[in-house]
């Protein structure tokens, strides 16, 4: 039997306390993770990355995070739809894997996740907002999230217990308040990592009541493809129910409402109520009737003289689209704004690292389109910025192609655990260190729902310059030239002088389909 002298047992007990003391400094040394994210916001909706409405609508808390660190200038989703992006962040692979490949499945929690795995690598972990995944959230030490969507005004949240609570107030503050409040009782001997996630500023694109009137001022630019005759490109364009002009309902999403409308008609689309309206009390209403019924009269009013053309309609529907959603992004950017002044009051800021993202995008009116979940650029691209100071250069825009299948792997690699052998996606961190790795060439994208918007299933890769799309119902192909048409007008695909091209895609396709052990194309 081996026995231990006193002098041997101070000693051993000395180094047992060093070898603490040294793993505790370690764990205490992981950087924090602070994940915002929202719904729904299209990068052209934020300043840091240029484009017509970063000075009509500027995002100057966000784009700290630019100034800051980096922003991310080709950053995509691998499904454009909700659940599914979720899905994929939280297990680093495509929808197929994981499982959740339309918003209607439920998210499996029994299968692999990021949060499980830093959770049980030490880090203090919570979800607050919206989730949109069905199944419960598992490896949380904390959650509270918005039921299926949420509501904008005095929503209800579902508690970890599973009862459900109503709040007044409006959502994107009342998530911040509850990220912060939790940040104020964690455990701080572990890191922490929190996703803090806004219903906004999706559909039906409802403002703080602050904000109401905010861009009244400014002029909106239009997108040149408004009014688009979708010619050139899959027949399936033309069947879309997305369209500003023909979908966008005017009392759900125009708000101009039933009952303030006299005797005038509108023409269709005219389906849906007022929800959002409804869940306010009488001082909300009152500030937003303030606002929006002397603009509606003044609609009405020109509507009813007969002094409106169909395209003049349309404009003026678009405008109060792009009022509504950019004045919801505009609190999004002050709670961004909010968090990172927790981090700085609390000393938190430079072990923090800061990611702002969004699902997915969006279309502000391009194609004359709202909604997302086509593979074409504005739904396709997720905005992606991060800051990491002393990691990430200041002010640094890289250019890789990346998607949400690396936010895993990056997130396991910051907390120097494990990246498990079946996720799809690579860990961005040699990127944030600024070093030039060999990086992905292309990206694989799959859209696999059927019915709400009329958009059909579609699959695609793209790589810095091309984008090739497959319409498997109607077998169709589709390829764009992004230098030449960068609004996606035209398929080159039959085009004699991009057969070299078309045949490089399309074996990039195969090649990609065959890497993430894609399943067959659905058949109709
Ligand atoms: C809701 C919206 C749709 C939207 C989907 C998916 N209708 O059904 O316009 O495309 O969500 O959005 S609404 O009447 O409820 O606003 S997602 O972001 O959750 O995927
Ligand atoms: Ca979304």
């Amino acid at each position: 039997m081996l026995r231990w002298s006193g002098k041997q047992c101070v000693l051993r007990l000395s180094v047992m306390m060093l070898v603490t003391l040294v793993a505790k400094t370690a764990i205490a040394e992981r950087p924090n993770i602070l994940f915002i994210f929202s719904d729904d916001h299209a990068i052209k909706a934020i300043s840091a990355y240029g484009g017509p409405l970063a000075d009509v609508a500027p995002t100057p808390n966000i784009d700290q995070l630019a100034r800051e660190g980096a922003v991310f200038l080709n950053s995509f989703c691998a499904n454009s739809i909700c659940g599914p992006s979720r899905a994929t962040i939280l297990t680093g692979k495509h929808s197929h894997k994981n499982g959740f490949m339309r918003n209607g499945n439920n998210f499996d929690p029994n299968q692999w996740t990021v949060a499980k795995t830093l959770q049980a690598g030490g880090y203090n972990t919570a979800v607050i907002g919206k989730w949109h995944l069905r199944s419960k959230p598992i490896g949380f030490d904390h959650w509270e999230i918005l039921p299926g969507q949420g509501s904008y005004y005095n929503p209800v949240f579902i508690q970890s217990d599973g009862s459900q609570k109503r709040f007044e107030g409006y959502a994107t503050d009342l998530t911040t308040d509850k990220a912060i409040a939790w940040l104020d009782q964690r455990d701080v001997t572990k890191p922490f990592f929190l996703m803090c996630q806004h219903k906004a500023p999706h559909r039906t694109f409802a403002p703080a009541l602050r904000h109401l009137g905010s861009l009244d001022d400014v002029e909106i630019p239009e997108p040149d493809s408004l009014f688009d005759d979708y010619s050139d490109r899959s027949g399936t364009l033309s069947s879309n129910e997305m369209e500003i002009d023909r979908h966008f309902d005017w009392a759900y999403d125009a708000k101009v409402r039933k009952d303030e409308r006299g005797d005038v008609k509108l023409p269709a689309p005219d389906r849906y109520g007022t929800p959002e309206y409804n869940r306010m009390n009488a001082e909300q209403k009152q500030v937003w009737d303030t606002h929006f019924s002397p603009r509606n009269q003044e609609f009405l009013a020109d509507l009813a003289a007969g002094e409106l053309s169909h395209e003049e309609i349309v404009r003026w529907k678009y405008r109060r689209y792009m009022r509504n959603y950019l004045a919801t992004v505009k609190a999004v950017d002050e709670n961004v704004g909010r968090m990172l002044k927790y981090l700085d009051d609390n000393g938190l800021a430079e072990n923090t690292i800061v990611i702002y993202s969004s699902d997915q995008g969006f279309f502000l009116g391009e194609h004359g389109w709202y909604d997302k979940r086509w593979m074409f650029e504005e739904s396709f691209r997720m905005p992606f910025l991060i800051r990491w100071p002393g990691v990430i250069q200041e002010g640094s825009a890289p250019t890789e192609l990346i998607q949400n299948i690396d936010y895993a792997p990056t997130f396991l690699e910051v907390a120097g655990l494990d990246i498990p052998g079946e996720i799809q996606g690579d860990s961005l961190v040699p990127i944030l260190k600024g070093g030039t790795p060999n990086w992905r060439k292309s990206l694989y994208y799959a859209y696999y729902e059927l019915g709400e918007h009329a958009v059909p299933q579609h699959f695609g890769v793209r790589t810095d310059r091309h984008k090739l799309i497959f319409f498997p119902l109607t077998n169709e192909w589709n390829l764009f030239d992004l230098e030449t048409d960068p609004g996606e007008m035209r398929s080159v695909y039959d085009q004699q002088d991009y057969q070299q091209v078309r045949a490089e895609m399309s074996a990039e396709f195969s090649r990609l389909r065959e890497q993430f052990d894609a399943p067959p194309f659905p058949s109709n």
